[in-house]
């Protein structure tokens, strides 16, 4: 017999988080419970502790079969798919991983803005395929320099977007619900912002309250020159307008991590050669992984050695 506590594991995790948390934890996988309501019924009330990730999060028969449930790890900083405010109203703790993933992100929504502009994928093709010989050199791309930047969410991510985007000679603006205050200029309204910029980076939360907020009207002001990055969640962005738009050339091009329906990707997507396409890899490097990995089993650890956690969402920091 082990006398270490349980943990529900919900979705999946990757190998180096369970080995780190089986040294505390005996682990139980929801995903291996042939029939998850019999199981939920029968063991709800043995857990104190769940960990996930941003993509599985908190489901809500999972939450009403847990009585005794008191922490939830999820690796990731994006908690849309976890319900805060009512973990929160049933005394579980909720953490996430902000900020060890701000610089890889930052790098990422960088990456598709240069990749699109200068459309280096699709000159990596005109390079394989032989087209560079049989039929001379690349056509000119606009320039990444001396651009209008917006970036809608000025969090820790965007702020650390804006930072980088300088180094590029970047004119910052930015819209969120307040003024953050800072040096770089604060824009109202959403649709003004992308109609003044060159690219607007889309690094919200996701959730109801974000959902489709780059609206028909926002990607259009952004226009035939303009490009649209995201690295936030597919939800923020209304994702049949924007195909629509770059099939009729009123918006220049996309660079995407995060799709409404992942991991499934709009055909008409995946055919556009204006538009760079990533499989929800914002943060996705061994180094960082590994420190969210971290955070995510340091929060469980302290929380049954002393109730504490490091990184608790806002929501549930009252309990705390
Ligand atoms: P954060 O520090 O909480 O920043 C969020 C920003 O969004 C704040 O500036 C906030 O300002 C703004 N915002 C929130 N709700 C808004 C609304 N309704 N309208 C306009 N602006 C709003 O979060 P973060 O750490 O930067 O992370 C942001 C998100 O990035 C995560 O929640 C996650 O979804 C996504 N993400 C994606 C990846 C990836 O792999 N692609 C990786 C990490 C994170 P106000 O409160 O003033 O509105
Ligand atoms: C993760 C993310 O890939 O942190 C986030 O919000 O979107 C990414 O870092 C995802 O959450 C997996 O858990």
């Amino acid at each position: 017999m082990t006398d270490k506590p349980v943990l529900l594991q919900i979705g999946q995790m990757t190998a180096i988080i369970l080995a780190k948390l089986a040294e505390r934890f005996t682990l139980v996988k929801l995903g291996d419970q042939p029939d998850r309501a019999a199981f939920l019924a029968d063991r709800g009330g043995e857990f104190t502790a769940a960990v996930t990730d941003g993509h599985a999060g908190l489901p809500a028969d999972v939450m009403a079969a847990m009585p005794n449930l008191r922490v939830v790890s999820s690796f990731g900083v994006g908690y849309d798919a976890i319900d805060a405010d009512a973990a929160a109203a049933r005394g579980i703790v909720v953490t996430h991983t902000p900020d060890v993933l701000n610089d890889e992100v930052a790098d990422t929504a960088i990456l598709l803005w240069l990749a699109a502009t200068r459309r280096i994928v699709a000159a990596d093709h005109w390079a394989r395929s032989g087209k560079w010989e049989r039929e001379g050199a690349f056509p000119l791309t606009r320039s990444a320099q001396n651009r209008v930047v917006g970036i809608l969410g000025l969090g820790r991510i965007g702020q650390t977007i804006a930072r980088r985007a300088e180094a590029f000679n970047a004119t910052i603006l930015y819209h969120a619900r307040s003024d953050k205050g800072l040096d770089w200029e604060y824009c109202p309204d959403l649709v003004d912002m992308a109609a003044r910029s060159d690219v607007l980076m889309v690094i919200t939360p996701g959730g109801p309250e974000t959902r489709n907020l780059v609206s028909d009207a926002v990607i259009r002001a952004l226009g035939p020159e303009g490009i649209l990055v995201n690295v936030a969640r597919g939800s923020v962005v209304d994702e049949p307008a924007l195909v629509k738009a770059l099939e009729e050339g009123a918006l220049g091009g996309a660079g995407l991590d995060v799709f409404a329906a992942e991991p499934k990707i709009p055909e008409a997507l995946k055919a556009m050669e204006n538009v760079v396409l990533a499989p929800h890899v914002g943060s996705a490097s061994v180094e960082t992984r590994q420190a969210m990995a971290d955070l995510t089993c340091e929060n469980l650890f302290r929380f049954i050695e002393d109730g504490s956690v490091l990184t608790p969402v806002p929501e549930c920091r009252g309990l705390l």
